[in-house]
């Protein structure tokens, strides 16, 4: 019979990565902090995991944040497994002793929690938080479309009822607040900021919000062609990569182009499995492929910034 799978190749519950999350902090309290970043429409918590292997002063750092949109299951999965690969393989895996070294690493396992329990528990294929506005009946604001980026122009929708609705103001949300508050008050120390998303196999960089090219458009897309390479070299899987408003779609509001515009230069979007096959509802035994695959990725481009 074919062996059974461990707790990194199942979806969790929201409730079961809250107490993940605290039980990794308790195993690893020298390596693993937690941090309160804010809390949710429905007032659950944003915790952050910082993963920080030495004391050494002015260390950089990377940020990764997970479940911004609440069907796509294996970015959380993602998060989880990061966290595990990280706490596992320091000291042994040469790549990912090397990143740890040199930089801190930020993990935001699920950044919109009450979307996430919604389709645990009422619809599966839900997409936004769940907040609630007196002038509407509609439920939710899509929080890829609440940054400030050229907020609510072609690619987003100033109607509550779409799936891509992007709020009444930029930073409407609390959980887009929290992030961007975060990472305002960071901005000196993270060089690196990856949001993970499903599906489409993508590595995607800024930006989104328009056609115009990002200042370093070169550096960047020499980056995830050579995550995309790696890739294809020890998967035999096919990744798309270029700048989002070109690779995907034009979409104002996004995260990567947020964190982008406020100086992180290094900012990514990645799409992990599948093609569509499954679409949202990837199979728990495609999820060690999956994860593999991006931290891959991650782990080239986060080596490519340690070695400047
Ligand atoms: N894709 C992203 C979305 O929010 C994206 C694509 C990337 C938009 C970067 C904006 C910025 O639509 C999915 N699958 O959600
Ligand atoms: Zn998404």
């Amino acid at each position: 019979p074919r062996s059974s799978s461990t707790f990194y190749e199942r979806y969790h519950s929201l409730e079961d990565i809250y107490i993940w999350i605290n039980r990794t902090q308790q195993d690893n309290p020298d390596t693993v902090k937690v941090i309160l970043i804010g809390s949710s429409f429905e007032k659950r918590p944003l915790y952050v995991l910082k993963l920080s292997v030495n004391n050494r002063p002015n260390k950089k750092a990377m940020w990764i944040d997970c479940g911004i949109h609440a069907r796509e299951w294996i970015s959380p999965a993602f998060c989880l497994w990061f966290v595990q690969y990280s706490l596992s393989f320091y000291q042994s895996n040469k790549d990912i002793t090397n990143i740890l070294d040199n930089m801190d690493v930020y993990i935001l396992p699920v950044l919109n929690p009450d979307g996430y329990h919604y389709t645990w528990t009422t619809n599966r294929m839900w997409r936004k938080n769940r907040s609630t506005n007196m002038s509407t009946k509609c439920i939710g604001v899509d929080l890829n479309r609440n940054f400030d980026a050229n907020w609510c122009t072609e690619g987003a929708s100033d109607q509550p009822c779409t799936e891509i609705y992007c709020g009444a103001f930029p930073e409407s949300e609390p959980e887009t607040q929290a992030v961007a508050d975060f990472l305002r008050s960071h901005k000196d120390i993270v060089q690196i900021y990856f949001s993970i998303h499903s599906y489409s196999q993508m590595l995607l960089f800024p930006y989104s919000c328009t056609l115009e090219e990002a200042e370093n458009h070169s550096e960047l897309l020499e980056m995830v062609k050579e995550a995309a390479g790696q890739i294809h070299r020890y998967y035999r899987n096919i990744y798309k990569y270029g700048p989002g408003a070109n690779t995907i779609y034009l979409a104002p509001g996004g995260s990567d182009d947020w964190a982008y515009k406020l100086g992180i230069k290094y900012s990514f979007t990645f799409e992990l499995q599948d093609r569509g096959r499954y679409g949202f509802l990837l199979p728990p035994s495609h999820i060690s492929d999956a994860c593999n695959e991006a931290l891959l990725a991650v782990k080239t481009i986060a080596l490519k910034v340690v070695e400047k």
